[in-house]
């Protein structure tokens, strides 16, 4: 079965509301593709009114984080519960922005996981390796970590409905991009691992998006691989540029 495109924006601290429902008015015409998932993932302020302002139209509300708890004393933060019932459908877990300024490790973000999956909500999974560990030839051996430790435990039929991002460090905000068959090799292998910790009915469904600095002039190429279904777009899901990373 063909796996559906998925084009989502990660808009990360950007935009206040009012710019949020402006930026949302502008790609309207721009982002209409039924062959693609279209998601904005926004900052938890712009939530709402984006929700709102998406109405009728065939791009979806994700969030750009949430706490393991439901509800309780923890202030400053949102819940899973919370999205659902702002009308959110996805969320980024496991960005390495996230992971570096946040500290957040594998064993809270395969919390996070669970979390989403229970709650109702599609993981949007990152991954992905430094400079450093792909210049000592480590890259797959710490992506096949990052992944089986993030979905410990999750049941291969909540694997197949999740998105794994592949997102190298190195190429995020640097305007550096992997090249096509570098992001392809990658994929491929991320899929060989849900294939062997799984099973191949779960490696064909789970969709994989690249990440990190994908943007118009690159998209194509890269969206031709044959393992990569899609893209977490930062810097370009800002701009009417994201509509043709939408029909790339
Ligand atoms: C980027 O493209 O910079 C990203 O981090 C997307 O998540």
């Amino acid at each position: 079965m063909a796996r559906k495109r998925i084009i989502a924006g990660n808009w990360k601290m950007n935009m206040t509301p009012s710019e949020a429902v402006k930026l949302v008015e502008e790609l309207k015409p721009l982002v209409v593709n039924d062959d693609v998932d279209v998601v904005y993932c926004v900052p938890a302020i712009d939530i709402v009114p984006v929700v709102e302002a998406v109405k009728g139209t065939n791009v979806q509300v994700g969030a750009e984080n949430f706490y393991i708890e439901d509800k309780g004393a923890y202030t400053g933060e949102i819940s899973a519960p919370m999205l659902v019932d702002a009308g959110v459908k996805y969320v980024i877990i496991g960005h390495s922005e996230r992971r570096e300024y946040f500290k957040e490790d594998d064993a809270f973000l395969n919390k996070k996981v669970k979390k989403a999956i229970a709650s109702g909500l599609t993981p949007i999974l990152c991954c992905g390796e430094t400079l450093e560990q792909r210049e000592m030839g480590v890259t797959m051996d710490w992506i096949r970590l990052q992944i089986k430790s993030d979905l410990a435990g999750v049941a291969a039929d909540d694997v197949k409905n999740l998105v794994i991002a592949y997102e190298p460090i190195w190429a995020i905000g640097t305007g550096k991009t992997a090249t096509s068959d570098q992001a392809e090799e990658v994929c491929k292998g991320i899929r060989e691992l849900i294939a062997e910790v799984y099973d191949t009915d779960t490696a064909e469904a789970v969709r994989i998006q690249y990440g990190g600095s994908m943007n118009a002039g690159n998209a194509k190429e890269l969206l031709a691989k044959p393992n990569i279904d899609g893209g977490l777009i930062g810097g370009a899901s800002l701009k009417a540029e994201f509509g043709q990373v939408v029909n790339a």
